[in-house]
């Protein structure tokens, strides 16, 4: 029997089987200083908030043996799978791939592109890499979907209106029913990430749910 989560613009069904928790890029480039967030200009504190409640949905989903998946962006150390265009927005001392305070920007296998520890993934969990915004662009998290099963995504991440939109509307090109959960996301852009959440979840939810860690838990520990 599938939980009902509260959730707009209708209550999602989630039968915990066949779902997974997906963190979207909850790295140090986008969520301290000196990373590839703070290179583009932001105020990376904005990003803070969502670190709690992803904490608790984190452990919500392994405690009810939910598959989680953790993504990261960011590129080769050669830098051979970064466009050109990419790398030309940024300002010209500290583009993807220069030295910043955490390594290398935006690259892997360097500080600043690792998962902040607070929600550090656990032995077995997997980790997807990716060098564009949509997590499903280049890379086999697809694959490993379809191989377990999993029909409907949780998606937790920053930012709201980049990488975690990006990736639910590859989702829901792909058939995924995606809940997003809104204070689990965050934005360097309050008004970016209000809206981000407003056009998934409208016209009837054109490509999703959009819910939050309290009605998700609540539902979760009833
Ligand atoms: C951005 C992301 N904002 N993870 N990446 O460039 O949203």
């Amino acid at each position: 029997m599938p939980l009902s989560i509260a959730a707009e613009p209708a209550p999602f069904a989630l039968d915990p089987a066949r779902t997974a928790l997906v963190i979207i890029d909850m790295q140090r480039d986008f969520l301290e200083p000196g990373g590839f967030g703070a290179a583009l200009g932001n105020d990376v504190s904005r990003l803070a908030p969502a670190v709690a409640p992803c904490q608790a949905v984190l452990a919500a989903a392994r405690e009810a043996g939910m598959l989680v998946v953790h993504t990261r962006e960011g590129h080769r150390p050669d830098l051979a799978d970064c466009p050109p265009a990419k790398q030309a927005r940024m300002p010209p001392d500290a583009r993807i791939g220069d030295p910043g305070p955490m390594g290398r920007i935006l690259i892997r296998g360097e500080a600043g592109h690792d998962i902040i520890p607070a929600l550090a993934p656990a032995s077995g969990e997997p980790v997807v890499d990716k060098p564009g915004k949509g997590a499903f662009f280049a890379t086999d998290l697809e694959a490993m979907l379809r191989a377990r099963g999993i029909t409907d995504l949780l998606v937790c991440g920053v930012t709201t209106e980049v990488c975690v939109n990006t990736t639910v509307r590859e989702a829901n090109d792909r058939g995924y029913r995606c809940l997003v959960l809104a204070d689990c996301c965050g934005s360097y852009f309050p008004e970016f990430h209000e809206a981000a959440l407003a056009m998934i979840k409208a016209q009837g939810g054109i490509f999703g749910w959009v819910s939050d860690s309290t009605r998700l838990l609540a539902a979760m520990q009833a």
